[in-house]
């Protein structure tokens, strides 16, 4: 049974259930515990807060976690990145009030700096030559500067929204983030097989989402212009039409660029264009 831990609540929750019900492995949240077991794949899901989650993987009490590589970075365990998620993504920002100059990153030298990430910061810091203090304090970090706990705030940024609401300005951006899938490389063979065929799917899930089914009838002189407007992973297929000098041209394509692939067809004569969502793809 391989174990994963996954935040219990928070930003992180959901995309890392929706992940796992993409690739076909049920999640009973309605009886959420400390911990629960797919009933179609040999997995348990332990719930935990995000800052725990290194430390779980590292001691071997689950196999794997999904948590921001944020969290990974600034606990300092020795994990491995297995894939990263393309969720959760943001980074961590130095940021000052927006009344005051920005020369540069020497303003930082002497100043006092809030933040949750005090070893990021200061890993920062100091390959930098910056000589400033470091506050750590581990909630709403963007009012330090306006409680006058600091004169700048070192903290995660997605939209800037946040900081834009307390008088603050983005000036450096330090650090980019996304959730990660992390092990610490030490699987017994039996759960190996099991990360594999995550991966597997996960990847699966990855490629379709950016593929599209495309069908259509076609005149059969129009065929070849339809394959160079098309490229298929092999080639697509041609089946004859019961009308004479007519065919149908099955493929699947890039979704990237689809509406100029569409008008393209039309124009060579295609007829009855079905575009379809790709559900699961192994190239
Ligand atoms: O309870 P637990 O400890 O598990 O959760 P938590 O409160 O520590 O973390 P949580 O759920 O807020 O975030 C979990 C992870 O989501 C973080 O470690 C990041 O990897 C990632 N993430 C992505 C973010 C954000 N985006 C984000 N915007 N984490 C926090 N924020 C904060 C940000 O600091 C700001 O205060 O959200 C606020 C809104 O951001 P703006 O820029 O959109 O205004
Ligand atoms: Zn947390």
């Amino acid at each position: 049974m391989l174990r994963i831990a996954i935040q219990s609540k928070g930003r992180l929750n959901e995309d890392s259930l929706a992940l796992f019900r993409e690739i076909g492995i049920d999640v009973d949240d309605s009886k959420r515990r400390f911990l629960s077991q797919a009933p179609n794949f040999p997995i348990e899901f332990l719930y935990m807060r995000d800052d725990d989650i290194p430390q779980v993987v590292a001691n071997g009490t689950a196999g794997l976690g999904i948590v921001g590589l944020n969290e990974v970075e600034e606990k300092g365990f020795d994990l491995t990145v297995v894939t990263k998620l393309g969720f959760g993504g943001c980074r961590i920002s130095l940021a000052l009030p927006k009344t005051v100059d920005y020369p540069g990153l020497s303003w930082f030298n002497g100043k006092r700096i809030a933040t949750s990430y005090p070893n990021i910061l200061r890993k920062f810091l100091s390959e930098n030559a910056i000589d400033a203090e470091v506050e750590v304090i581990t909630g709403s970090v963007e009012i330090a500067p306006a409680a006058g706990i600091a004169d700048a705030i070192f903290d995660i940024v997605s939209s800037g929204s946040t900081l834009v609401s307390n008088g603050l300005r983005e000036v450096e951006k330090v650090f980019f983030s996304e959730a990660v899938l992390v092990s610490a490389g030490r699987l017994s063979e039996e759960d190996k097989a099991l990360l594999e065929e995550i991966l597997f799917r996960i990847e699966s899930a990855r490629v379709s989402k950016d593929k599209k089914y495309i069908l259509m009838n076609l005149p059969e002189s129009a065929v070849e212009e339809a394959v160079r407007i098309l490229p298929a992973m092999r080639s697509p297929t041609v089946m004859p039409l019961a009308a004479e000098g007519w065919c149908s041209l099955h493929s699947v394509v890039d979704a990237a660029g689809l509406w100029e692939k569409l008008r393209a067809l039309k124009a060579i004569g295609a007829e009855g264009i079905l575009v379809l969502n790709v559900d699961k793809l192994i190239p």
